[in-house]
């Protein structure tokens, strides 16, 4: 396993072409400005399964400006009353997970945080959830990964008003932190296990708001031993975003397919 995880981590674009190994549990594009249609169809839609962000939206808005490979837009948080969440949400695909599952987003600050804020977190309220945080908090500040209370791993710097991909990934016992698919940190405190709900830009019921944007969340589980950095969509574009490409792009992938 261990040599399997090394190559994961150094492996980046060039192991890229790999079968990906993990499975998505659920995928929150954030592409529908329409932020009161609905849960099948609003902001806070699942677009793998049924957890969707029932609680919110609340005073989050949309913009066009969406993460490198994050389709249509963004959801927007104004660092004092916005949030989303799943609050009292039943379908968790994830409900009861002790490891081998990850949390990958992008995020774009809009300014530096002046305390700890939320940008995700499994049930923030409870000590060793695993959280994802933007903090100027001592040696751990810019972007986060932790387990509240117990242990934070950070970048160390501040990046705002640009696009930034966080991942915390949980292999086993440990916990593997990711900036722009780099590996910047890894805890040996497991969270405690997924209960029945997360919350993205703010604690339930208020708290520790975060200003600026997210795109393009997704949750996923995979075997032990099976995860490589290369699974993280910081290096695998989405189907959706083929789109982008182009019809030249588009015609140049179909001369490579077809010399294949
Ligand atoms: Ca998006």
């Amino acid at each position: 396993m261990k040599a399997a995880l090394v190559a994961g981590l150094v492996g980046g674009l060039v192991a890229s072409s790999a079968m990906a190994a993990v499975t998505t549990v659920a995928r929150y594009s954030f592409d529908n400005s329409n932020l009161t249609e609905g849960l099948d169809t609003g902001i806070g839609h699942d677009s793998v399964g049924g957890w969707h962000l029932k609680d919110g939206p609340s005073s989050v808005s949309w913009s066009n400006d969406a993460a490198p490979n994050g389709g249509a837009g963004s959801v927007v948080f104004n660092g004092t009353s916005s949030y989303l969440s799943t609050w009292n949400v039943p379908d968790n695909p994830l409900n009861g997970r002790t490891q081998n599952y990850g949390v990958e987003l992008w995020v774009k600050a809009s300014s530096e945080a002046s305390s700890e804020l939320v940008v995700f977190a499994f049930n923030p309220d409870q000590s060793g959830m695993l959280q994802i945080l933007q903090t100027s908090d001592g040696d751990v500040q810019g972007f986060v990964g932790a387990i509240a209370g117990r242990a934070y791993v950070g970048n160390g710097a501040n990046i705002v008003n640009e696009w930034v991909h966080l991942a915390a990934v949980v292999f086993d016992a440990d916990v593997f932190f990711y900036v722009n698919g780099e590996h910047v940190g890894t805890t040996s405190q497991p969270p405690e296990p997924v209960q029945s709900a997360f919350t993205l830009g703010q604690k339930p019921g208020g708290g520790k708001p975060f200003a600026g944007q997210i795109d393009e969340l997704r949750l996923f589980t995979f075997n032990s031993g099976e995860f490589q950095v290369s699974d993280l969509s910081y290096y695998v574009p989405e189907p959706a975003s083929l789109g982008m490409i182009g019809m030249a792009g588009l015609a140049l992938l179909g001369r490579r397919r077809s010399r294949a």
